[in-house]
C-alpha cells in the first residue's frame, strides 16, 4: 500500500498520517488486506458474469466505412426496439431484467450433429472484429453503431448444415418470468423469430455481434448475442439468440406472422417501395433531428445485390 510510503510533502498537511497509524502499522496492514479483498470482489464478480470481457474492444474492420457520425452511445441505448420488454423505445431500464449468463445456444434441423454450445465457448471460439455499420428501422428512422462481432459465415461453418438445408431460422428467448412483453403482449406470436436464407447467412455482410462501444453488448442492444442484417431492416436483425435451426422451410418472421403484409421474409431496404402505412424514402438521423435520403439495399448494394438477381417476382422491399 502506497498510504506507508507517502512522505508528508506529498499530501496536504490535513490527509498526513498521524503517528498513532504507525504505531498500529499491524492493524493497518490488516486493514489494507481486507481492502484489497473488498476491491477484488465486484471484479471478479464481473468477470465471472461475462469471461469474454477482456476481448474488447477488438480490431476494426476497415471494410465497412461509414458515411456519417456515430450515434452517441447515450442516445443510441436509450432507444431501442425490444418488445419482450415492452412496446415503446425507452426499455432500456426494463431490460436490465435479461439474465445473460448461463446462456447456450442449441443448434439443430439440417446439420451434421445438434449441438448446444455455451455463449462464451462460442465467442473465445470466433474471432472478433469491429464494424461501423448503419442501422435502418422500418418506422423510417436510423443509427451508425460501432459493433463487435463475428460474420454469420462463422456460424454456418460452426453449425456444418446439411445440403438440403436452405434456411437459418433463429429464435430469442421465451421467459414470460424474465420479459414482461412477453406477458402483457400475449397475444404476440412468441418467440421472437427471424430467418434468413444459407446463402444470404453465408454473405459477408451478415454479422453476429456480441459488443458495442467496444465492450460486451448492454442488455437492451440485444445481449448476449444478436444478428445484424445491415442491408435489411432493423427487425430482421433479431437480439438474444437462443436457438439456430437450419431448414429447408422459408422460416416466418415474429412481424411477418403478426402481419405479412407490411413485414415480408426479404425485407430489403428500398426507398422507392413504400410500407403500406408510409413513405421509406427518407429517415430520421437519430440524435441529429434531420432526415437523409434512403439508400437502396442501406447502401450495401456493393455487397448484397447479386444475392437477388432474377428474383424480380419476389416481394424482396417488405
Ligand atoms: N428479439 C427481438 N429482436 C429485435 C427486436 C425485438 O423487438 N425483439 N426489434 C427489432 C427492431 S424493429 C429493430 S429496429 C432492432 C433495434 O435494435 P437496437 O435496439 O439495438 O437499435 O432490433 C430488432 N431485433
Ligand atoms: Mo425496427
Amino acid at each position: 500500500m502506497h498510504i506507508i510510503r507517502r512522505r508528508g510533502w506529498e499530501m496536504p498537511e490535513s490527509q498526513a498520517t498521524p503517528e498513532h497509524i504507525f504505531l498500529n502499522r499491524r492493524t493497518l496492514l490488516a486493514g489494507a488486506a481486507a481492502m484489497t479483498a473488498a476491491a477484488s470482489l465486484p471484479r471478479k464478480a464481473n468477470a465471472q458474469e461475462d469471461p469474454t470481457a477482456g476481448l474488447y474492444p477488438a480490431k476494426r474492420n476497415e471494410k465497412f466505412a461509414l458515411d456519417r457520425p456515430l450515434t452517441p452511445e447515450n442516445i443510441s441505448s436509450n432507444y431501442n426496439n425490444f418488445y419482450e420488454f415492452g412496446g415503446d423505445k425507452q426499455i432500456a431500464s426494463r431490460a436490465q431484467m435479461l439474465k445473460t449468463r448461463p446462456w447456450t445456444i442449441k443448434i439443430d434441423g439440417m446439420v451434421e450433429k445438434e449441438t448446444t454450445v455455451g455463449i462464451d465457448d462460442l465467442i473465445k471460439a470466433m474471432p472478433l472484429e469491429e464494424r461501423l455499420l448503419r442501422l435502418r428501422c422500418v418506422e423510417a428512422w436510423s443509427m451508425a453503431l460501432p459493433w463487435t462481432g463475428f460474420p454469420m459465415s462463422k456460424v454456418v461453418a460452426f453449425a456444418k448444415p446439411l445440403s438440403k438445408a436452405k434456411y437459418v431460422r433463429m429464435e430469442t428467448f421465451l421467459d414470460t418470468a424474465m420479459a414482461p412483453g412477453q406477458r402483457s403482449s400475449f397475444f404476440y406470436p412468441w418467440p421472437y423469430v427471424e430467418g434468413v436464407t444459407v446463402e444470404e447467412a453465408n454473405n459477408e455482410l451478415a454479422f453476429i455481434a456480441t459488443g458495442i462501444y467496444g465492450k460486451p453488448l448492454p442488455k437492451q442492444f440485444g445481449a448476449p448475442i444478436r444478428l445484424l442484417l445491415p442491408w435489411k431492416y432493423g427487425f430482421k436483425s433479431l437480439k438474444s439468440i437462443t436457438r439456430v435451426t437450419f431448414t429447408d422451410q422459408r422460416p416466418k418472421g415474429f412481424w411477418e406472422a403478426l402481419q405479412a403484409r407490411e413485414y415480408g421474409f426479404w425485407a430489403n431496404v428500398n426507398p422507392a417501395v413504400a410500407h403500406p402505412r408510409w413513405s421509406q424514402a427518407t429517415e430520421e438521423v437519430i440524435g441529429k433531428g434531420d432526415r437523409v435520403p434512403t439508400l437502396l439495399f442501406n447502401g450495401y448494394g456493393e455487397f448484397v445485390a447479386d444475392l437477388y438477381k432474377g428474383m424480380e417476382k419476389e416481394k424482396l422491399y417488405i
